[in-house]
């Protein structure tokens, strides 16, 4: 099996859980290779959002996600991808409870909409919402020792 990559958030409501939740990500064998904190502005909750433009409950989703800060991360693990979406649940957390009581969602959201935290749904979604997140930074792009005559 492959080791993947995907992108998790966990949502403004349980930013104050942190702990716990990742306590649970590591546990359940991930490892998180990228951490931020951010508050997301609306630009880039529709951007990220995107594939639910024209949806009724897209407006209240973006006020949501951007009424404080999110915790983005990048996750690896064994075939990651539905692994981290298995973890996380069904994307009501009150069905949740009742089909998958032990996932992120049943334990620490509350119903359709806050609902805890995020997960691509795909290898394809991971990367493009991984490169919202976490964009390569210039300094990664040096392949190839620079010359000590630059630190003269
Ligand atoms: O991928 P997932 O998060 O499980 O669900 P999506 O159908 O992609 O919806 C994205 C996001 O939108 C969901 O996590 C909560 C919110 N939402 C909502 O507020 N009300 C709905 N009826 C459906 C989704
Ligand atoms: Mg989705």
């Amino acid at each position: 099996v492959l080791k993947q990559r995907t992108f998790a958030m966990l949502k403004p409501d349980v930013v104050e859980k942190m702990g716990h939740i990742m306590k649970v990500i590591i546990q359940n064998g991930f490892k998180i290779t990228k951490l931020k904190m951010v508050q997301m502005k609306r630009d880039h909750a529709l951007e990220f959002y995107a594939e639910h433009k024209g949806k009724p409950f897209l407006p209240f989703l973006v006020e949501y996600m951007t009424s404080g800060p999110v915790i983005a991360m990048e996750l690896l693990a064994d075939n990651g991808v539905a692994k981290w979406r298995e973890l996380l649940g069904p994307t009501d957390s009150e069905q949740a409870r009742k089909d998958a009581p032990g996932s992120i969602r049943a334990l620490f959201g509350k119903d359709k909409s806050l609902n805890a935290a995020h997960g691509s749904d795909s290898c394809a979604s991971a990367e493009r919402e991984l490169n919202i997140f976490f964009p390569m930074s210039p300094i990664a792009q040096y392949e190839s020792p620079r010359s000590t005559a630059t630190f003269k």
